[in-house]
């Protein structure tokens, strides 16, 4: 074992961990078990059920049980089966582009902007494009905030303005020089045919033509979006399920003060 991926008392516990083979847990250590579902366009009957099991074993999967089997209509069938996997990962070798900051709290935030920034930072948030989806970028901008954390609009220290879903690109550039954003949020859920891509690079497009880009922090964020993704795109950070809005925070005030120096 190594890295500090566990306390002692899980090293102990888990003696035949292996972390260099690292396999999924289902009942005993390393048996790699794993629960998969999908739907087959076909009818539910004792033949569509072979086909899922033989599909999970093409699959990799041995001792494969089709575990539940649920007709969504006439010609659709959802399938759950469980199997065990013989593949393994090494996780010591992994390496992952994590975002560097220190995750303060809403007071800690407001903190860093009064003192060391000594004015409000304009955020500016949308889900864009055709995206209609609003709890993601709600979650991370409005006063109540999510799931017990509060959104920007109640930071003291910052002027967030929420746009809404639906907007378009080019609306959205518009409102960024209005308002004179410091940091631009984008919110994009919907990922069918790679649309998150095209839509994300659009607008760096559109802010280097406008020559913004180097003038605001622009940050991603949804279900699929990861920190490496958003740096491929051209964004200075991405953010997916479980961040909120102080994890956002802390990495822009950071980031501000960053480019200060630079
Ligand atoms: C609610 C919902 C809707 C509602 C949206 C209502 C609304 N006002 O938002 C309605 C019914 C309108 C809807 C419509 C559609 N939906 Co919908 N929807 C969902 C659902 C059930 C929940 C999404 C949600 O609210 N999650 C909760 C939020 C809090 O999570 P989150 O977005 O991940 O946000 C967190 C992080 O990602 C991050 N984050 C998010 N955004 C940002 C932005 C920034 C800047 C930062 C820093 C962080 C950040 O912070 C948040 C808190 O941690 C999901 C399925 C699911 N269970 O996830 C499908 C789902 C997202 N929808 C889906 C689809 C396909 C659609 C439709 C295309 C369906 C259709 N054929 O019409 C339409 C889209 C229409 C359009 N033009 O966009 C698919 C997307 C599949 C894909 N990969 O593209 C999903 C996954 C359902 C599915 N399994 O098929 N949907």
């Amino acid at each position: 074992m190594s890295g500090g991926l566990y306390s002692t008392e899980v090293k102990n516990y888990c003696k035949d961990l292996d972390l260099t083979h690292l396999k999924p847990y289902g009942d005993t250590m390393n048996d790699g078990k794993v629960q998969l579902s999908f739907t087959l366009p076909v009818k539910d009957d004792d033949r569509s059920m072979e086909a899922a099991k033989q599909l999970a074993q093409k699959m990799g999967l041995s001792d494969v049980q089709v575990v539940h089997h649920e007709a969504l209509d006439a010609e659709f069938t959802f399938y759950v089966v469980y199997g065990s996997t013989s593949h393994s990962v090494d996780i010591t070798t992994i390496k992952v582009n994590v975002i560097d900051s220190q995750v303060l709290d809403m007071h800690g935030v407001d903190q860093f902007v009064s003192e060391k920034i000594g004015r409000k930072l304009v955020v500016v948030g949308a889900s864009t494009g055709t995206d209609a989806h609003t709890v993601g970028i709600d979650a991370i901008m409005n006063m109540k905030g999510y799931a017990g954390h509060y959104g920007l609009e109640r930071y003291g220290q910052i002027e967030a303005y929420n746009l809404g879903s639906q907007v378009a690109n080019e609306e959205f550039v518009k409102k960024a020089q209005e308002l004179k954003a410091d940091v631009l949020l984008v919110s994009q859920t919907v990922t069918q045919k790679d649309v998150h891509v095209k839509n994300l690079v659009e607008l760096v497009e559109l802010l280097e033509a406008s020559h913004l880009r180097d003038k605001v922090i622009l940050i991603a964020g949804g279900p699929r979006i990861t920190n490496d993704l958003a740096k491929e795109l051209g964004y200075d950070a991405g953010f997916g399920p479980g961040k909120f809005a102080e994890h956002v925070a802390s990495f822009f005030v950071e980031e501000f003060i960053r480019r200060k120096m630079k």
